[in-house]
């Protein structure tokens, strides 16, 4: 008879690791991020609940209908419970699909404000860099000849072209706080993947597609970017950050760039 109390210890084992929050996610960093964990919140609940419910319902039938020496009787099915659990069940996937799209497409496919800061990413084994569009708000123009890793040209910038000599590269990713930011990602090689867990976003970066991804990070500080695809041996280190500054130090910081080039 120790199985169903084994049962639920494992249940509540389980649930108390979820209600402590011990091991959760990194605080969120903007808005969209925060109405993504109430979303998971609601989410756990549910499916929290349901799980627990299971168990105990598993523990109480191993001890009610467990082996007295009395001869076997079975039950055949009941239709109406049957018919209640499923629609139940139908019920919550349906109203979690549209919660979770609602959210999903008011972040995905929502253009940007106007003066939203582009910024050019890309992805290759095992390296990400960045490109922003310099004083003169262009990108200037790429060949595939010219990308270049040795020589610090990533994106195989054209130098010919008069937009391209105030392009910055970075190979980490600098935004300034509270600004709406359209990242344009895009892979040298394989499926990559662009993750940040404080944005509680997540992308992949496709060979030969250009994929936007849009953003806007509130809280100032440094965090991982963290490739999320496995693309090959070194895929562990394909990493770098999200530096979240200020507007003036981002400016500074730009300028400083500026001047490397
Ligand atoms: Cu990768």
């Amino acid at each position: 008879m120790l199985l169903p109390f084994f049962i639920l210890l494992v249940t509540l084992i389980t649930a108390a690791g979820f209600i402590t929050k011990r091991w959760w996610f990194p605080a969120p960093i903007n808005e969209y991020a925060t109405q993504f964990d109430s979303y998971f919140a609601i989410n756990v609940l549910v499916t929290g609940l349901v799980f627990i419910g299971v168990q105990v319902v598993l523990a109480w039938a191993i001890v009610r209908f467990r082996s007295r020496g009395n001869a076997v009787r079975f039950t055949h099915g009941n239709n109406k419970l049957e018919v209640v659990w499923t629609v139940l069940t139908l019920f919550i996937f349906i109203s979690a699909a549209v919660a979770g799209a609602q959210l999903w497409s008011a972040f995905q496919l929502t253009a940007s404000p106007a003066g939203a800061l582009k910024i050019d990413v890309s992805g290759k084994q095992f390296a990400w860099n960045f490109r922003y569009s310099g004083a003169d708000g262009k990108f200037g123009r790429t060949k595939v000849t010219l990308i270049n890793d040795a020589s610090g040209n990533p994106f195989g910038l054209d130098d010919s072209d008069a937009s391209s000599k105030d392009d910055i590269m970075s190979s980490q990713l600098h935004v300034p706080a509270g600004r709406a930011v359209e990242l344009r990602l895009t892979s040298h090689d394989v499926l990559h993947n662009f993750f940040v867990r404080e944005l509680r976003i997540k992308q992949d970066l496709v060979p030969g597609m250009e994929i936007p991804l849009r953003f806007r990070a509130d809280k100032p500080g440094t965090y991982e970017i963290a490739c999320s695809e496995l693309c090959g041996l070194g895929h562990h280190q394909m990493r770098s950050a999200l530096v979240v500054m200020a507007p003036e130090e981002f400016e500074s910081w730009l300028k400083g760039k500026a001047a490397e080039r």
